[in-house]
């Protein structure tokens, strides 16, 4: 019997759905990008792009278009470039000039494997072609709306998103009194903001309303922000194997993070807390939100 305190993420078979959109995102991500001359940038981009990932990104890109209405065609080609942007991101984030890291998802880093100089162009090539993937490959959707979604993620990844949160991480390395409030501003920009993106670019192709939207970015910004402390907990209580990167980086580099400032157990409390306002956002949507809701569920739960 199906008891009435249950919320409907309970009943929803999330490992089953993750499977499923995570196969059509990789199937849309392997024919994204063909290799052509100059073959070493493409074989670059596809190396780090097509390299594996939970795909959360473009998940909720998808799950939110669904959501509002709208088909999973009509998001496609926005969730995809979504997973560009992010793999670019950590290209970048992996260089030596940044948190130098030798292996990501499971394997070497881009520039481990195709050198410096062509690990920022594939990131950079990544960048661009997100865009152009966006506006020429977008079907069935009015270009009002894909104007919208390619404004809001130009924003995102810039210097009052990605980039800016960015800056003030490089900012904050080696100094001992980093606040709660600087941590919360980092994470907010460096990976809520192209979470907030993914959830609210679907919602908009979609056809979601203003009331919509904002429903939807609140749950995206709470669920980025337990994201990110989720993150920092599992830096130091899983293996190299269960991340597929460095393990324990933050507590080596002596990176504020929030277990750092608040320990492991009010790291957890915190995000959980983030989690269920993030499920609060979403009453209006009813059982249809039911993937979002498993979606905020998964994101404390998960194991990388
Ligand atoms: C965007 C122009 C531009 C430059 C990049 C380097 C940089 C500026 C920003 C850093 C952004 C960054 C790497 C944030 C961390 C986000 C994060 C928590 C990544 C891990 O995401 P998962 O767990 O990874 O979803 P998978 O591998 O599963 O996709």
């Amino acid at each position: 019997m199906v008891s009435t305190n249950n919320p409907p993420s309970v009943a929803f078979n999330l490992k089953q759905y993750l499977e499923e959109q995570k196969q059509v995102v990789e199937t849309a991500l392997e024919e994204a990008i063909a290799v052509v001359y100059p073959e070493k940038i493409y074989d670059a981009m596809r190396y780090s792009l097509l390299a594996g990932g939970k795909r959360l990104r473009p998940i909720l890109c998808l799950s939110a278009c669904n959501l509002i209405g709208g088909t999973t065609t009509m998001a496609m080609p926005s969730a995809c470039a979504m997973e560009m942007i992010h793999t670019m991101s950590l290209i970048h984030d992996d260089l030596p000039a940044m948190d130098n890291d030798d292996y990501r998802r499971g394997k070497l880093t881009n520039h481990k494997v195709y050198g410096e100089d062509i690990a920022i162009l594939a990131g950079d090539g990544l960048l661009a072609y997100a865009f152009e993937f966006i506006a020429t490959q977008t079907q069935g959707v009015p270009a009002e709306r894909v104007l919208q979604v390619i404004a809001r993620l130009g924003r995102a990844v810039g210097a009052a998103g990605l980039v800016g949160g960015q800056v003030v991480d490089l900012e904050c390395e080696g100094k001992p009194d980093v606040s709660v409030e600087t941590l919360t501003f980092i994470h907010r920009h460096k990976t809520g903001a192209l979470l907030e993106a993914s959830v609210v670019c679907g919602a908009i192709l979609g056809g979601a309303s203003d009331p919509q939207l904002q429903c939807l970015s609140e749950y995206a910004q709470n669920i980025g922000l337990a994201f990110q402390i989720v993150d920092d907990i599992l830096d130091i209580t899983a293996t190299q194997e269960e991340l597929g990167k460095t393990a324990g980086k933050d507590l080596l580099a002596q990176k504020a993070t929030y277990p750092s400032l608040w320990g492991l157990d009010e790291s957890r409390r915190q995000a959980q807390q983030l989690i269920d306002a993030a499920k609060a956002n979403l009453t209006s949507f009813g059982p249809a939100a039911a993937p979002l809701l498993s979606l905020a569920d998964y994101i404390v739960s998960r194991s990388n």
